[in-house]
């Protein structure tokens, strides 16, 4: 593991950055991956490294969407597979939601071996591998997902997108919670719920809130859901950027 000590004012930064050169170490994440964290990382370090209470928010909408939902799925990509994969585990046993890998830069080997990856951290099934349905409107590579999967699914989590997909995603009629550090990337713009937090937090917090509302009633569940705010989200995160209140 990581020779860093946990006093190091920027402990969680540099543990987050060895998951991800380890995941590229692994054949998991993408070179192109080490960029997006690190784009990632710069809207981390201006929204002060934490949870902001409208972050927390869209995650209680967002668990409620997938309790709510007939067919969940949790979309798995490279950095997703690398930094969070025994959490992704928690947030689908707790929601019973699907695990799908679907990847930007998809290769055979790699999907195979994030396939593998989350099942070392408990996964039963892991979906992807079919690729026998398509997203319209997209090139071939990055359409390809599993009929019994996302093709089905009516409510998809998918972390790090890539602006197109999502939109494509979301004229599928798909309500789509999205976790993206930037609120203004096309993901976030389009989503129905953008999480504007780092994936390291979101998804355990995300998990935090399902358990909590495990016994919700279908009423409540729905409105939380139509409570949610997603242009007051989008501009909270603008604001905790631009106030630099650090
Ligand atoms: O594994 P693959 O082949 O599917 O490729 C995945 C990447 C992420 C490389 C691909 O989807 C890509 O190129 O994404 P982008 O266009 O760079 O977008 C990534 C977005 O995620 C950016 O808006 C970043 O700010 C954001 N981001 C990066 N790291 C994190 C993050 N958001 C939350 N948590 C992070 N740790």
């Amino acid at each position: 593991e990581i020779d860093v000590p946990e006093s190091h004012p920027r402990y969680e930064s540099l543990l987050t950055r060895h998951r991800i050169e380890h995941g590229v170490d692994l054949g998991i994440t993408s070179r192109q991956g080490l960029i997006a964290q690190g784009r990632g990382e710069a809207y981390d370090y201006l929204l002060g490294e934490r949870t902001t209470e409208s972050a927390d928010r869209a995650e209680r909408a967002a668990a409620a969407h997938l309790l709510r939902a007939d067919h969940p799925v949790l979309s798995v990509n490279g950095n997703a597979a690398a930094l969070v994969p025994g959490e992704l585990v928690e947030l689908a046993a707790a929601t019973g939601a699907d695990l799908e890998v679907n990847l930007f830069n998809r290769t055979a080997e790699r999907m195979e071996r994030i396939a593998d990856h989350l099942r070392e951290h408990g996964a039963e099934e892991v979906k992807g591998l079919d690729a026998d349905g398509r997203i319209p409107g997209l090139d071939h590579e990055r359409a390809k997902v599993d009929a019994d999967g996302i093709g089905d699914a009516d409510v998809v989590l998918v972390p790090l997108e890539d602006g197109d997909r999502a939109e494509a995603l979301a004229a599928m009629g798909k309500t789509e919670l999205v976790i993206d550090l930037n609120p203004l990337s096309r993901s976030a713009q389009t989503a129905t719920v953008p999480i504007v937090d780092n994936i390291i937090r979101a998804v355990p917090g995300i998990t935090e809130h399902a358990r909590a509302l495990t016994d919700a009633s279908r009423e409540e569940l729905e409105r939380i859901t139509e409570e949610f705010d997603r242009e007051a989200a989008l501009s909270a995160a603008e604001d905790a950027i631009r106030s630099g209140d650090l």
